[in-house]
């Protein structure tokens, strides 16, 4: 796998590791500079432009399959290397999306679970938002209820197109919103999220659009039990052993 930034341990310490476990999220957690993220951004919208000014769907689900960029960002050792602090070494990625909310647009994403229709065995899984604009409150950043990923909770689906998610689904209570926090980014940032966590987010009222490319990881042990011939796994990854001061490396098993 090829090696992005300097030799350097980057997993998660002990304090975040606690935090993700608490509540359920975690950040912001730094992995690129800025210049990196504006980069891909550049890259994606140079594909748009190309595409008269928007990507499809097909193209915005697992885009990491189609754009070999993003390929490289979900294998980027910054990103597994603090994914593997929470799910350990073994590691599959079952999905990936460019989600997008233009500018001044009132799309959002109802409260929800994600796990809710994935049919794991498990909800062993971390997601990795990966911040590529100015992720605030403003532009319609993610909010998280801590502590809210203990067990599955029943949804619905609403029936409204603007609510961004695929199922039009959301959780079927009222969440204590008075607990919510926002997970605000800066352009290379990302945050994490489990897959039982309830979040959402409200409509982008800014100038930018607020882009983010978003990496779905679980360990290798879950299995989708549901619909088995449909896991869309992109590979599994072996950590090598741990040597002082040496970055480590992500191999791909098959
Ligand atoms: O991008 C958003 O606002 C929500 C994304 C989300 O629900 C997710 O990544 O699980």
């Amino acid at each position: 796998m090829t090696q992005q930034s300097p030799a350097r341990l980057a997993g998660l310490d002990k304090t975040q590791c606690e935090t993700f476990r608490r509540d359920g999220f975690l950040h912001p957690v730094d992995v690129m500079p800025e210049t990196e993220a504006k980069a891909l951004r550049a890259q994606i919208e140079a594909l748009e432009a190309r595409k008269h000014g928007r990507l499809s769907g097909l193209t915005r689900a697992k885009p990491h399959l189609l754009l070999p960029y993003l390929w490289d960002v979900v294998h980027d050792a910054r990103i597994l290397d603090k994914v593997g602090s929470l799910l350990g070494p073994d590691i599959i990625c079952i999905g990936s999306s460019v989600i997008d909310k233009p500018a001044r647009s009132d799309g959002y994403v109802a409260w929800h679970q994600d796990a809710t229709f994935w049919g794991l065995t498990e909800n062993q899984g971390a997601t990795a938002w990966l911040a590529l604009s100015d992720v605030t409150s403003g532009s319609g950043a993610m909010q998280a209820i801590p502590g809210t990923h203990a067990r599955q909770l029943r949804h619905l689906d609403t029936a409204d197109d603007k609510n961004m998610l695929g199922a039009r689904e959301a959780v079927d209570s009222q969440p204590d919103l008075s607990r919510a926090v926002w997970m605000m980014l800066k352009p290379g940032q990302m945050s994490l999220h489990h897959p039982l966590v309830l979040h959402g987010s409200g409509p982008n009222a800014s100038d930018d659009r607020r882009l983010g490319f978003v990496i779905r990881y679980t360990s290798a042990r879950v299995r989708q039990e549901e619909a088995p011939r449909r896991w869309c796994a992109a590979g599994t990854w072996r950590r090598s052993p741990l040597k002082s001061g040496q970055r480590r490396k992500w191999t791909r098993r098959h």
